[in-house]
């Protein structure tokens, strides 16, 4: 290719890429006041801060695309393998802040910005954030393209560009009320529009045999209708390298000119119906965060996104000339949870129905391209889908997935002589009832790798939901544990601590997160602890303005900041902090000399608008809230704060201003946690069960700094083996009464008997995750927080060792990890030529 070899080309792309770097403010201003006028044909003196920010992120944007260019071009010219992140969500959070962080521009875009009458901040303020993701598993695959950028890994990540994300949460009487979420509205600067760059998925219809010329059985699939999916691309920029690796997004367009008959979509308005669907896959992100069965819709926008990402894959292969062959050399795939999992089948159909190769070749390729990352053991969370549902959208998928089934159950029944019981275990298709296809079967069979994402969760995993697959398969199962990175959850969220590090330990901390280890040696030193308390304080400070500006509420700085932001979930156990309160307010009512520390409880988090009972935990929390905090009898005291709406852009606020963060779900269910890792980096202590990664956080930390209670795994399972009573710890514990009671009595639903009653009577009667049983182990750990937290300078020490331990938990780790045991990738440097 001569464009490729053009060094007039190279220079020009380096120049501009570079500019800021050589030349400084001046060009960075000049280039602004440029896309002010070409990009918003706005001269400065009318320019709307939302012209600023445009006029700004485009000026970021050049950059980043002239290293984009060039990445592109390295990765073809050397042929390199690439990662491929498959996931249905990608939670990336504002684009600006973080890519002037990794550019190294900040400081100029800030005296650029500044110079044009335009504070930073302010602008930076103004955006909204893409929230193409629920929650932690959306969020892990944007720390992940993070760090592979940052690690110079040549990567795409691919999903879909949903035109309403995650919806906004407001509070309104307590109650959560969902708004659309409208993050389109004033257009975005981050995405690439590539309408050249997009495929044809196929849906309905029927099969057919044929022969070929060499008289061999093909099969061909008649679709009922066709969907295309067009490429927008968001530049993923790495930290202080020249890499730049891209999130290609799909979003589903109508076919323009579709031949109804020869596809036998049926009667015209059905047809025209078809192609409102057509339009409406890539519309909304399903707001759970576990599956909803048998919404076709969810398995279409699953397919649609895969198909795009495999067809783009292979097209790929074709325009750097590889034979197909060498598919699983040139691709590492890795699956996202089971949303993507219908990959291994599209990719056998698309290598033997259209590729024509052997399915002996196929399989190979398939096996080797794909691994598997397993997110949840809830039962409820596994998907599957309904085998006639299936059938009827995807018939040709159902055929190759019957024959993945026949070929593997017969490898079963080999392995495993009459043992019909495995077979049925194992099989793809569950058979009891209406029948299913089983998605976390599929991904297991059809990968070389499956993990699981903690140390504990992977061992759980292999003992109960894919245990007969880890017996028979036992290499292909590890554990990565999760990472979080700390560009955007220190450096750009928490600039204070970010500079004090720099201060004390230099700057290599920023590139390998272990460098914080160092840190510990002087937990101790009285200077580093006042410093360390000063930046807490200042954010502190800043979150308490928030939150009084957001919901009224005056929070003083000084309060113990206790936090749990995530979802909202029974397994999470947002009740059982709830309960505390309760009980800690009603201790402080009747002794009000009682000597706790003073302490601000603060909830965050969305839950799925069909799942009544976490909102009424919502409601619970609003209702202590609103009692808790005018009573004069504590209100110095205790605060409670629900801060609504928790996302990306208010976790940076949020985090670093935590002194307590509550990890308390069942042990055995929180599969890892990840905000677990953004609060520890900050300087916040853990209250926490033996879960997920806070078994790891814990270990890490040290057991003197890290606040443990509840069962573990082991006993939790036993307890619900012997039938769990939760009468039995009522009976027990005259505080836990004295709280159920004052929430049966109507206390926090001003006066309402009924409100809360289906919360009560789930605790009462079933209990299901544990509530009850763990709460007075949990209330005693809380007294012990408190008396920790008398003890100043014992309590900078355990802060500042959580933060030393940290490194463990950047994503940086997490991705060597899944290039050196599953992918098999390597860094590939990208070198601007000097202009
Ligand atoms: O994935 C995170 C983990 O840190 C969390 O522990 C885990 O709960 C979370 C269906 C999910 N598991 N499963 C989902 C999300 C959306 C959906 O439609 C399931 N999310 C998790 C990262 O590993």
């Amino acid at each position: 290719n001569d464009m490729i070899n053009d060094t007039s080309v190279a220079q020009a792309s380096a120049s501009i890429a570079l500019a800021s770097d050589a030349a400084s403010e001046a060009v960075f201003e000049h280039d602004v006041v440029r896309n002010l006028i070409c990009r918003q044909a706005r001269y400065p003196d009318i320019a709307t801060p939302q012209d600023w920010y445009m006029a700004l992120a485009y000026t970021v944007r050049d950059r980043m695309l002239a290293r984009w260019a060039e990445s592109v071009k390295n990765y073809a010219l050397h042929h390199v393998k690439v990662a491929c992140y498959l996931s249905a969500e990608f939670l990336i959070g504002p684009q600006l802040g973080c890519n002037l962080l990794n550019l190294g521009l900040e400081e100029e875009a800030r005296e650029a910005m500044d110079s044009l009458g335009q504070d930073l901040d302010a602008l930076l303020a103004i955006e909204e954030e893409p929230g193409l993701g629920n929650g932690g598993l959306g969020r892990l695959a944007a720390c992940y393209l993070d760090s592979l950028a940052s690690l110079e890994i040549p990567a795409i990540g691919y999903g879909i560009r949903y035109e309403f994300g995650i919806f906004d949460q407001d509070i309104v009487d307590g109650w959560q009320v969902e708004r659309t979420d409208k993050w389109l509205k004033m257009g975005t600067p981050w995405e690439i529009i590539r309408p050249d760059i997009h495929y044809y998925v196929s849906f309905g219809g029927y099969t057919r045999m044929w022969n070929d010329e060499q008289g061999r059985l093909r099969v061909e699939w008649v679709p009922g209708r066709q969907v295309k999916g067009v490429a927008y691309d968001v530049p993923v920029q790495g930290y202080r390298v020249n890499t730049c690796n891209v999130l290609r997004l799909w979003k589903s367009e109508a076919v323009e000119s579709f031949d109804f008959d020869d596809f036998n979509a049926g009667d015209y308005y059905e047809a025209v119906e078809e192609k409102v669907v057509s339009e409406t896959l890539s519309k909304v992100l399903y707001p759970n965060d576990e599956p909803e069965s048998g919404k076709r819709l969810r398995l279409a926008q699953q397919y649609f996104f895969v198909s795009c990402a495999l067809q783009d894959m292979l097209r790929l292969m074709e325009v750097s000339h590889t034979p197909v062959e060498r598919f699983a050399d040139r691709f590492a795939a890795q699956l996202n949870d089971t949303h993507p999992s219908i990959a291994v089948a599209e990719l056998m159909r698309l290598l033997i129905d259209e590729r024509l190769l052997s399915w002996e070749d196929a399989w190979s390729i398939t096996q080797r391209t794909f691994a598997y990352t397993n997110h949840t053991l809830l039962p409820e969370a596994l998907e599957t889908w309904s085998l006639p549902l299936m059938q009827s959208m995807l018939p040709r998928l159902v055929e190759i997935i019957f024959e993945i089934n026949q070929r593997f159950l017969d490898e079963v029944r080999r392995a495993l002589p009459g043992d019909e019981g495995s077979v049925a275990r194992m099989s793809l298709i569950d058979e009891q009832g209406d029948k299913k296809v089983r998605m976390a079967h599929l991904a297991t069979v059809g990968s070389h790798k499956v993990n699981g994402v903690a140390a504990l969760h992977s061992d759980l995993l292999k003992q109960t939901i894919l245990r007969d697959f880890a017996a028979m398969f036992p290499s292909r199962f590890l554990n990565v544990t999760n990472g979080v990175t700390p560009r955007r959850f220190i450096m750009q969220s928490n600039p204070g601590l970010a500079r004090l590090l720099d201060d004390t330990l230099g700057e290599k901390w920023r590139t390998d997160l272990t460098r914080l280890d160092a840190l510990a040696d002087h937990a101790d030193d009285a200077t580093l602890q006042e410093a360390w308390r000063a930046v807490r304080r200042e954010n502190k400070a800043k979150l308490a303005a928030r939150i009084g500006n957001i919901t009224g509420i005056a929070v003083p700085p000084e309060m113990m900041f206790d936090i749990q932001v995530k979802r909202i979930h029974e397994y999470k156990r947002q009740h059982l902090n709830a309960l505390h309160i309760i009980s800690l307010y009603q201790r402080l009512r009747r002794d009000p000399t009682l000597d706790v520390a003073p302490r601000c409880f603060i909830f965050g988090g969305k839950a799925a608008p069909g799942y009544d009972m976490a909102k009424l935990m919502i409601r619970l929390i609003s209702g202590i809230a609103e009692v808790v905090n005018q009573d004069p009898a504590t209100r110095d005291r205790l605060k409670v704060v629900f801060y609504p709406d928790f996302n990306v852009k208010n976790g940076h606020i949020i985090y670093p201003a935590a002194d307590l963060s509550e990890q308390i779900s069942t042990a055995g269910k929180e599969a890892s946690g990840t905000g677990n890792m953004k609060f520890m980096m900050n300087g916040a202590l853990t209250i926490g069960t033996l879960d997920g990664a806070n078994v790891e956080i814990r270990e890490q930390a040290g057991a003197d700094n890290f606040f443990l209670f509840g069962m573990t795994a082991q006993q939790v399972a036993a307890l619900q083996q012997s039938g769990y009573r939760p009468g039995h710890y009522l009976e027990a514990n005259e505080a836990l009464r004295e709280a159920l009671d004052e929430i049966a009595q109507g206390r926090f639903s001003r006066g309402d008997k009924a409100m809360f009653r289906p919360l009560l009577d789930n605790l009462l009667n079933a209990d299901p995750f544990l509530v009850l049983a763990d709460f007075a182990d949990y209330a005693a750990c809380q007294q012990r927080v408190s008396e920790a937290w008398r003890d100043e300078k014992r309590w900078a020490r355990m802060s500042i060792i959580n933060t030393a331990r940290s490194g463990a938990f950047s994503s940086d780790r997490a991705i060597k990890e899944y290039c050196e045991n599953i992918w098999q990738t390597r860094a590939v440097k990208i070198d601007l030529a000097a202009p």
